[in-house]
């Protein structure tokens, strides 16, 4: 006889999520009665607001990324915390939602994002370091790293760095690439000088209209007719005084890994575009052509496209500012409270490319309602806003802390990763964070 193994809800959700929703909700789309305990019982409490389940919603327990789940590949690297491996080759670390919980991101907590290999260390006198500066102007620069601050003025600002690919792994289908949660954030300290005193300098020829960017790092494959990375901009945001070529991290000379000794800090638009170990940067009458430029290579479609569908790219758009997007940090997805804990005090942040944030809400009642959290402004433009507020819980049981952020245009994020593109782009659902009481 064959034996019959009943499987767990939460192994149907994992395996087979459309039956288990029909077994859960069946059809009149209203969780009750054996599929509610069940599914309680799969969760690890009751479901005090139950009621406001939305049918055929996966609840955020099962559903979010593999990688934030259970007992991901672990990135080891002297210095940081334990973040999320997301590949060795290249090496990619994530942070871990809730380890973002500094209003100023330390080096401990700093994502890793490379594309290619990790160029040796310069163990000699950084001074040794040129950076060129040529193309479209009037006088081409090589600078070292001391003409570099003796000749310019410093600044020191928070800047918010993000990959562009940021959330990929809320995309439906899944997208190619890093599978991201909402970890690939940053918000350092640094001091660098303006790319603008720079172009200045050297002089921009009246055709100058975008950038191109250049770095040490080899090609994965060790070619050395072959870029890593090499991205551009156009001229107007290598112009906005936020854009910084920067020599130090929170007070510190650039770490190896963020890209010593001298980087770009494109803040607000794909972390791409922020060069590491920046070697040159050449002015163009035209787009950019290197590595990581055209076809669907951090663009986005101008119309949507069916999800799913292979496209060249022949109708996308360059991705410029990144969209509004927030983060919890004061609760790790997963986390189980006392028995009677009736209130949450949640904080995070917030951030919206070139935009600032308006507002942070949170729902535990599954989006019936919604409480607003105070935002605190920004240290300075392109810096992330941190947010708090408290919550009131009615009993012991599964919660989700939904949380969602508005723009200063008014613009919210979307239920859903919206705009699905071939390399997974943009994705800045509504976050949902599990939390057991009890
Ligand atoms: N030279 C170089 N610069 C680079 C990259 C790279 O692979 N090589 N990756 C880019 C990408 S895609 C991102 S998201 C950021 C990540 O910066 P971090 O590793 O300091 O967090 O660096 C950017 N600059
Ligand atoms: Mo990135």
């Amino acid at each position: 006889m064959v034996q019959k193994r009943e499987r767990s809800i939460q192994e149907l959700y994992r395996d087979d999520p459309e039956r288990a929703d029909a077994l859960a909700w069946g059809r009149r789309g209203m969780l009750k009665g054996a599929a509610l305990a069940s599914m309680g019982a799969a969760l690890g409490g009751s479901i005090p607001f139950a009621r406001h389940m939305p049918g055929g919603l996966l609840p955020a327990l099962f559903a979010r990324p593999a990688a934030a789940q259970s007992a991901p590949a672990v990135f080891r690297m002297e210095g940081k915390a334990e973040l999320i491996l997301q590949g060795d080759r290249p090496l990619v670390g994530e942070t871990p939602e809730h380890m973002l919980d500094e209003a100023v991101t330390s080096y401990r907590y700093f994502f890793v994002r490379n594309n290619g290999q990790i160029p040796e260390p310069l163990t000699t006198d950084p001074n040794a370091w040129r950076l060129t500066i040529d193309g479209e102007v009037n006088t081409p620069l090589t600078l070292t790293l001391g003409e570099l601050r003796s000749r310019f003025p410093s600044v020191t600002r928070q800047l918010q760095m993000e990959c562009g690919g940021n959330g990929r792994a809320f995309f439906t289908p899944q997208t190619r690439g890093n599978q991201w949660g909402n970890g690939a954030i940053s918000n350092g300290e640094w001091t660098g000088v303006r790319l603008r005193d720079v172009l200045a300098a050297a002089g921009l020829k009246p055709g100058a209209a975008f950038t191109g960017h250049f770095g040490a790092d080899p090609h994965l494959s060790g070619a050395t007719d072959r870029q890593a990375i090499s991205r551009g901009m156009p001229i107007a945001k290598a112009m906005d005084e936020d854009t910084i070529i920067a020599f130090a991290l929170n007070g510190q000379p650039v770490p190896h890994i963020h890209g010593a000794p001298v980087r770009l800090i494109v803040p607000g638009w794909p972390g791409s575009l922020s060069q590491k170990w920046l070697t040159r940067i050449t002015i163009l009458d035209k787009p950019h052509t290197g590595a990581g430029m055209g076809g669907t290579s951090y663009r986005i479609p101008v119309r949507p496209i069916v999800p799913g569908s292979n496209n060249n790219g022949a109708d996308f758009v360059d991705m410029t500012s990144m969209p509004v997007r927030s983060i919890l940090s004061s609760h790790a997805h997963g986390s189980r409270l006392a028995a009677g804990t009736r209130s949450l005090d949640l904080r995070g942040a917030a951030w919206a490319g070139d935009l600032s944030v308006r507002a942070v809400d949170v729902s535990v009642d599954f989006g019936a309602s919604w409480t607003a959290m105070q935002v605190a402004a920004p240290a300075n433009r392109h810096a992330w806003q941190r947010w708090q507020g408290r919550v009131a819980l009615p009993s012991d049981g599964y919660f989700e802390v939904w949380y969602r952020a508005t723009d200063s245009a008014g613009k919210m994020q979307p239920f859903a990763a919206a705009n699905w593109n071939p390399q997974g782009y943009g994705a800045n659902p509504i976050s949902r964070a599990a939390i057991l009481v009890g």
